[in-house]
């Protein structure tokens, strides 16, 4: 190695090769160790990895080296969430075949991340494509069928015409397919489900003891499950010999008074009734213009259809109204109909003033200010009921809705009952890249499970992807399948890919075992994860899937100890940067612009153009915003671009991408080398010197620092370490002008360097071999002596007698404990009606208020 220049790029490539080839973070159980369960996103191999990949994982192995530093047993494994459309539409463009090119990419990105220095046990790499996972994903598919948590059934779905397949909700964009621009169907198709369902109320219950998790994860995930907590009510319907009755849910049977009409869903049974009325075929084909996502109906202007049913109110029998089909009415949710109140339900009114229907108010707001009278917005608040005979005076929603309900009862006309909104996981997908359904159907096509000796059931090689809706159903050679004599058909579509990753934390404890998807004896001693990092973008799908997994593993036969696969979460903000767009609106990425002063940009090939700046907007390919980590690494090295991406921001909030920033911390790294080289020369020299002497100096900086940096770390408050580590740069600097800077320097600056291993380890590692020869390093302890924020106890005089102690932070100054005394409940008393004409203060001692 050079001696006085840094190499980055040495350096680096020789810690990186020591910690492959000496498997450093290998990671075996030691019962006798407290064990830390490290995990980050799974990535998607894209073929590069990205700076929020970048920022995650940096977040993620500063930790993971903390607590090994720390004495804790490590797992921080790496994988691939490999399956899923990028795979299967890169490889129809350009006939490819989707395994190599996904391999090829998985190559590429774990050279990129090894040369970011992250302590990965490379030993636990797992790949959601190979066979070698996703057969144990086809046995838990089929031991969650035998425990009745999987199931088949007709569903709706969107539906391409054009490419013969169906569309998820993100892909219909104004109704039609985003592909093909065909107008989307709504098609009932038999897809297979996960009953996740099931678990509604575990599952909600289960987030009230994730006292680590951020709170507005928590939150959506509640919204998600949606717990509501009302009354099912039963209407007499007149006008069709063949309907007698339709079931509401209701989340307000209180404002039942205010009906004015009752809406059902274009699929609910009485449905059957119209079947061949042409107008209702036109309808039915108009609402299913609007997809299938609740945000979808909720945004989509009302429409109905008049029918010639009439539903009774069950609680005044004078009361009739007409029953209508309505677009905005779910069949999944309740019982697929509701009542409408429009004084009372904003829906509701938009569909009654389209369709002029009768608005009855029937809460009287408390307060005076607020106008009883409804035109274009109901009235959700707090009230009185009125309008209503029997239930006239009550408080509404507290008393009016708990009363309405025992009423609804006694009259046996319904009864109270709790719905949730979490519907069933539909994970077929008509899809090649994705992991097959281990399941065929006989000649009666009848359900049959494939033999656990017949597993995996591997996908079929060099096939035909250009064809029209899933290129499975084509392969008729690879479906054939003989299952106890009989010829059956295998399933065709794959599994959703979010299925892939609500397990992949549960095999990286047993990643190399053939005979199960994880041992449970190492799955009790790794899990839970206690430490999970990732962007908020996964707050719902992935981990409540995940919860759900595990719950359903340990379903009739308890297998996990944890039903929380996650003890700790932190979600991490964007990386940000500026965006740029040509005098076409075309964007541009920074590589193609320039500028001179930071404010004027020019476009770089022709330097005449100014480009218009946007707002700094998360990276995205699509904006053209992002910056490659692979060329920062090579041009100022891993420890440099760890840095930078942990500075300035919280690692909870968006951090902005800067070029300066990028540079400043390349020099802080270099500045830091020549720091490093004097240092060791004092060292050196201290060694020699017959004058010795502690400096005790060295001690307190160095244990104030790193008591800082344990409250830092454990906050996750990274960003400012990365201060911290100027103020130690500048404080050994300063130290180290001196002739005689005292013999506590080595034993201190190895302590310095050890904490900031972590966050820059190739450096920090390369310094601590010049200084030390200790192979093992341990987190440095704090000892207390030397912090000043230490507590220490004060006596209190009051005219020279003691009146009191007090606890206060050392180093506090007169008048802050002035304040403080004057509070404390013994002192007030003798301070009553009496001025403090002066005070005696020994400093860390005592304070004597001379009072009169
Ligand atoms: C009458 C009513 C009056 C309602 C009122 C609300 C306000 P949450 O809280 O989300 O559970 N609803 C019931 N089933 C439905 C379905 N299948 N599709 C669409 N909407 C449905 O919402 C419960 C409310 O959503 C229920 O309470 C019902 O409208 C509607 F002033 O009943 B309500």
């Amino acid at each position: 190695m050079e001696s006085d220049r840094y190499n980055f790029k040495l350096v680096d490539k020789k810690w990186q090769k020591f910690w492959e080839q000496n498997k450093t973070f290998k990671a075996e159980i030691k019962k006798d160790k407290k064990k830390f369960y490290c995990l980050e996103m799974f990535p998607y191999p894209s073929g590069k990895i990205h700076m929020g990949h970048v920022r995650n994982y940096t977040i993620g192995d500063v930790l993971a080296r903390y607590k090994t530093l720390e004495g804790y047993n490590v797992l921080h494994p790496m994988g691939w969430d490999s399956f899923g459309m990028p795979a299967e539409n890169a490889a129809r463009q350009n006939n490819l075949d989707p395994k190599e090119w996904t391999e090829e990419n998985i190559v590429n990105m774990k050279s990129q991340l090894k040369k970011l220095g992250l302590s990965i046990d490379w030993d636990r790499e797992i790949s959601t494509c190979s066979s070698n996972y996703y057969e144990h994903q086809q046995k838990i598919f089929l031991e969650l069928y035998d425990k009745g948590l999987v199931y088949r059934k007709e569903n709706y779905v969107n539906w391409d015409p054009i490419d013969q397949t169906v569309l998820a909700n993100e892909q219909v964009i104004d109704g039609k397919g985003w592909r093909s621009g065909a107008i989307v169907e709504r098609k009932k198709l038999n897809q297979w489900f996960f009953n996740i369902s099931k678990f509604s109320e575990v599952l909600l219950e289960g987030l009230d003891e994730l006292n680590e998790w951020p709170n507005k994860v928590k939150v959506m995930q509640k919204n998600w499950i949606g717990k509501s907590f009302g009354s099912e009510i039963n209407f007499k319907i007149e006008g069709n010999s063949e309907v007698e009755n339709i079931k509401c849910f209701t989340t307000r049977p209180d404002t039942l008074f205010g009906i004015s009409f009752l809406a059902v869903s274009v699929d609910h049974p009485i449905s059957k009734i119209y079947e061949k009325n042409k107008e209702f075929i036109k309808f039915k084909k108009e609402c299913s213009k609007t997809g299938t996502t609740e945000e979808a109906i909720s945004q989509a202007e009302k429409i109905g259809f008049k029918t010639s049913l009439i539903a009774i109110n069950p609680l005044n029998e004078n009361q009739k109204v007409c029953v209508y089909f309505a677009n905005f009415v779910l069949m999944d949710y309740g019982f697929g109909a509701v009542f409408g109140c429009p004084a009372h339900d904003q829906r509701d009114l938009d569909f009654a003033l389209k369709y002029k229907l009768d608005v009855i108010p029937v809460i009287k707001p408390t307060n005076k200010d607020i106008n009883n009278k409804i035109e274009k917005e109901a009235y959700t608040g707090p009230g009185v009921i009125f309008n209503s005979q029997f239930l006239d005076g009550l408080k509404a929603p507290e008393q009016s809705i708990i009363e309405t309900i025992k009423i609804i009862e006694q009259k046996k006309i319904g009864e109270r009952r709790i719905n949730f909104r979490l519907k069933d996981w539909g994970v077929s997908r008509q899809r090649y890249w994705g992991c097959p359904i281990p399941i065929a159907y006989n000649k009666k096509n009848d359900i049959v499970k494939v033999p656990l000796e017949k597993l995996p059931i591997t996908l079929p090689k060099n096939i035909n992807l250009n064809t029209t809706g899933n290129p499975l159903d084509h392969q008729k050679e690879w479906g054939e399948i003989t299952i106890n004599g009989e010829q059956c058909r295998l399933e065709t579509d794959t599994l959703d890919t979010f299925v892939d990753s609500s397990w992949y934390f549960l095999r990286f404890c047993s990643a190399k075992n053939t005979d199960d998807a994880f041992n449970v004896d190492e799955a009790n001693y790794w899990m839970p994860v206690d430490q999970y990092i990732g962007g908020v973008e996964h707050a719902i799908l992935h981990l409540l899937y995940s919860r759900f997994f595990v719950r359903a593993l340990n379903y009739k036969t308890n297998k996990i100890n944890t039903p929380e696969p996650f003890k700790g979460l932190f979600t991490q903000g964007m990386v940000c940067h500026e965006t740029y767009k040509d005098k076409n609106g075309k964007w541009l990425s920074p590589e193609e612009v320039f500028s001179k002063n930071n404010q004027d940009y020019y476009l770089k090939e022709n330097n005449l153009e100014k480009i218009t700046v946007g707002p700094s907007e998360s990276m995205s390919k699509s904006k053209k915003n992002t910056i490659n980590p692979q060329t920062m690494i090579e041009n100022y090295g891993a420890d440099a671009v760890r840095l930078f991406i942990l500075s300035d921001s919280p690692p909870e909030k968006d951090v902005q991408w800067s070029d300066q920033g990028m540079i400043a911390a390349y020099k802080f790294i270099q500045k830091f080398w020549v720091l490093h080289k004097k240092i060791k020369q004092k060292i050196e020299f201290e060694k020699n010197n017959n004058q010795p002497f502690v400096n005790e100096k060295i001690n307190e900086f160095t244990n104030q620092m790193l008591n800082k940096i344990n409250i830092s770390l454990n906050k996750f408050s990274y960003n400012v370490i990365v201060a911290n580590l100027h103020e130690i740069y500048s404080f050994y600097n300063k130290t180290t002008e001196s002739k005689n800077v005292g013999n506590n320097l080595q034993d201190n600056y190895i302590k310095i360097l050890t904490i900031m291993l972590p966050i820059v380890p190739h450096i920090s590692n390369e310094c601590l071999s010049e200084v030390t020869d200790k192979k093992i390093l341990n987190w440095p302890k704090v000892e207390n002596k030397y912090l000043k924020n230490k507590e220490i106890i004060i006596v209190i005089q009051i005219n020279g007698k003691k009146r009191s102690l007090i606890k206060v932070k050392a180093d506090i100054e007169e008048k802050n404990l002035i304040e403080l005394a004057k509070d404390a409940k013994e002192i007030k008393k003798y301070l009553e009606e009496k001025i403090i004409i002066k005070s005696i203060f020994i400093k860390n001692k005592l304070i004597n208020l001379i009072v009169k």
